[in-house]
């Protein structure tokens, strides 16, 4: 019979570790510029996870959302270039020239180590 309990409690252990690695997944913790925050032009926008990033399948895309006193037409931003800081866990998005004045999306998405992909919208607007 201990040799039944012990493979019960294998299992159960099993079955904890998975449902652990299934919340593993990464999330945003903070970013620069702040979510919804109003700036001075950023020479880079910075997202950290919680979790190691898979460099390769990480990255995000900037767009323009409105400018003031112009139409809400959104505009693709472009010529950046996107890196892993050291960390792993740090997307970085170095722009080529400076954002002008007006509003940003900044459609994020992240794979985690454990695979899984989790992505958001990081809005902010440049004054
Ligand atoms: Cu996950």
């Amino acid at each position: 019979m201990s040799s039944f309990r012990g493979f019960v409690m294998t299992i159960a252990a099993a079955g904890a570790l998975l449902a652990s690695s299934a919340f593993a997944h990464t999330k945003l913790v903070s970013s620069i510029p702040a979510a919804n925050a109003t700036v001075a032009a950023p020479p880079q926008i910075t997202l950290s996870f919680s979790e190691g990033l898979i460099p390769k399948l990480s990255g995000a895309e900037i767009v323009m959302t409105g400018m003031p006193g112009m139409s809400d037409e959104r505009m693709t931003i472009s010529g950046y270039q996107t890196s892993t800081a050291a960390d792993g866990k740090t997307l970085v998005l170095t722009l080529a020239q400076p954002l002008s004045t007006g509003n940003y999306q900044v459609a994020w998405h992240a794979v985690s180590t454990d695979t899984h992909r989790v992505e958001g919208i990081l809005a902010f607007t440049v004054k």
